[in-house]
């Protein structure tokens, strides 16, 4: 088993004593990163630390403030903060959870519990981040679920109307997948799921585009800002890479199926008189097509 990673810690405090306090009773667990001032800690934040120990009394920024800040940018708003100050005000602690800190820790603390403290949130943030995680992809192909692919097309349905700007998609179904299992059995085909998600990965070039799959042997492609011209011709490429890939894995050597898949695209500029679902069943029937007229090709 490998080790878990080692935390990395971003220890914000001005004060050296406290400062050499902290490095020896936190320094051989984890890496600390050390910002003195509240400036240097906004931006060390966005390299993302797994947590952040904030002295609320700091010379340029008050640690409520510091707190807002870190949550109201996206890059930071998720790292658990531990609030560490020497004031015993309960108004104080109050106000800094309510601010989004996770924990309030007040001087002279013990070395084993502010361990134990950070430990728990560091263990809690992980399994967290592990959920959303599991939340958003397919576990046998690892690409984007059905759920994210249908909150994107809702997101890039609303962009799209307010830009006035060519929304794609392109369904994706594998051809005579049944036979697939039943002729290779369904490990191997579970395998071949794999392999056409990568091949469609391979070739999305944009951060805004997504794949998702979209059912059994089904995979989604979203395109947004992405004319027919366009769209189709990705359609092509890609399906040339599953014949090509499948072809290579040679049925002679008895490794698996030559696999081939079909293509339904569809493009609007999205406005009122239409809906994601009418783009989604526009795929859908030149999906139908693409199958109906010999399948392994792109329709239209
Ligand atoms: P067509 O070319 O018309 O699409 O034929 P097809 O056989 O692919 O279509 P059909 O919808 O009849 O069958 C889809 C098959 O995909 C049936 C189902 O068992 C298989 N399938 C769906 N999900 C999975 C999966 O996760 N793993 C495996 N191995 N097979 C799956
Ligand atoms: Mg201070
Ligand atoms: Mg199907
Ligand atoms: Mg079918
Ligand atoms: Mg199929």
């Amino acid at each position: 088993m490998t080790e878990p990673e080692r935390p990395r810690l971003l220890v914000v405090e001005d004060d050296p004593t406290s400062l050499r306090l902290i490095a020896k009773i936190l320094g051989d667990a984890y890496t600390l990163i050390i910002a003195t001032n509240g400036k240097d800690a906004l931006r060390l934040a966005t390299d993302v630390p797994e947590l952040i120990l904030l002295d609320y009394h700091l010379p340029d920024i008050d640690g409520l403030d510091m707190c807002r800040q870190l949550r109201a940018n996206p890059l930071t708003a998720e790292i658990p903060v531990i609030y560490v100050t020497a004031d015993q005000d309960p108004h104080l602690e109050a106000e800094g959870l309510q601010a989004g800190a996770v924990d309030f820790v007040t001087k002279p603390y013990s070395a084993a519990v502010l361990r134990a403290r950070i430990n728990t949130h560091v263990q809690l943030k992980r399994k967290t981040d592990l959920l959303a995680l599991l939340a958003e992809r397919d576990g046998l192909t690892g690409v984007a679920n059905r759920r994210v692919f249908d909150q994107q097309l809702e997101r890039e349905w609303r962009r799209g109307r307010r830009r006035q700007a060519a929304l794609s998609v392109i369904m994706v179904d594998a051809d005579r997948f049944k036979s697939v299992n039943d002729t290779w059995g369904h490990l191997v085909g579970d395998e071949c799921l794999r392999g056409i998600a990568r091949c469609a990965a391979a070739h999305l070039k944009r951060p805004a585009d997504l794949l998702a799959r979209y059912g059994g042997e089904e995979f989604v492609l979203l395109l947004p800002e992405t004319d027919a011209g366009s769209a189709r011709a990705l359609a092509e490429r890609i399906r040339e890479e599953i014949q090509i890939r499948f072809a290579n894995t040679a049925v002679e050597r008895g490794e698996g199926p030559c696999l081939t898949a079909s293509f339904g695209c569809a493009t609007i500029i999205p406005d009122e008189q239409s809906s994601p679902e009418a783009l989604l069943r526009v795929a859908d029937r030149n999906l139908y097509l693409a199958k109906t007229g010999g399948r392994n090709r792109v329709e239209p």
